[in-house]
């Protein structure tokens, strides 16, 4: 009993450290800008990441750490400007069969006082299934398999000011076992825009939707449908 107690335990711990992923860095046009190292080494120096405790997944889609996998609060920001793009950099990622999803949040002031709560939560990038089967490597954590990148264009309109961004990984490889992971890093937004969604654009996180939403509990190995929709609002362009 121990032993096995012990046995599983270990095999848990591994599993933490060679599977599973996070954010670690982000490039704004052409420049890197680290992210937090939560697990290895266990220290940072301040990045514009908000601190996250593990690579663990999260299970559940009304847990807290969906938020900003548990981060809070950053010592930096980084200015970027609305219509360029901002690529997210995983040091591992092993699954490719789930979407990915970029959201965003408009601070209503500093980042220190910014604890992205509230129906003020919008996509500005999605990648699902592309083709069938769902088994396949047709799906946006596909794409960060091979590349550990995701590219995401700010919204050329969006009104400037501090935002939070967030890019969620969902992992469906095991049957009704949704696994999340998400992260955040604080941006300033510059430019002229004037543009901010509302209505149906925006969601609270955590439970952006339902743990029986038909994109959050599936299982894609009996599963027989040939398209994926996702949970959460549509994404807003602008
Ligand atoms: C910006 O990102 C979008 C979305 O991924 C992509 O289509 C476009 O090629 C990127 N542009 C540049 C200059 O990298
Ligand atoms: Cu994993």
């Amino acid at each position: 009993m121990l032993v096995t107690s012990f046995i599983t335990a270990l095999g848990l711990l591994t599993a933490s450290v060679s599977g599973h992923g996070a954010v670690t860095s982000y490039i704004i046009g052409g420049t890197t800008y680290p992210g937090y190292q939560g697990y290895s080494p266990a220290q940072s120096p301040p990045t514009i990441e908000r601190q996250w405790p593990s690579y663990n997944p999260i299970m559940t889609v009304t847990d807290p750490l969906m938020r900003c996998n548990g981060g809070t609060s950053a010592a930096l920001s980084t200015n970027i400007a609305a219509g360029s793009n901002i690529t997210a950099v995983w040091a591992q990622w092993t699954h490719q069969q789930g979407p990915v999803m970029v959201w965003m949040y408009k601070c209503a002031g500093a980042f220190t006082s910014c604890d992205g709560s509230g129906a003020g939560w919008f996509k500005i990038d999605q990648m699902g299934m592309t083709a069938p089967p769902l088994t396949g490597t047709n799906w946006g954590t596909a794409v960060v398999f091979a590349t550990l990148k995701w590219t995401s264009r700010i919204p050329a309109t969006l009104a400037p000011g501090n935002y939070l961004i967030r890019h969620e990984l969902l992992a469906l490889h095991q049957a009704d076992t949704p696994q999340f992971y998400a992260e955040c890093a604080q941006l300033a937004v510059t430019g002229s825009g004037t543009a901010t969604p509302s209505g149906s654009y925006l969601a609270s996180i955590p439970a952006y939707a339902s743990q029986n939403d038909p994109g959050i509990m599936i299982d894609i190995y009996s599963s027989t449908a040939t398209t994926y929709t996702f949970p959460g609002p549509a994404v807003w362009t602008g």
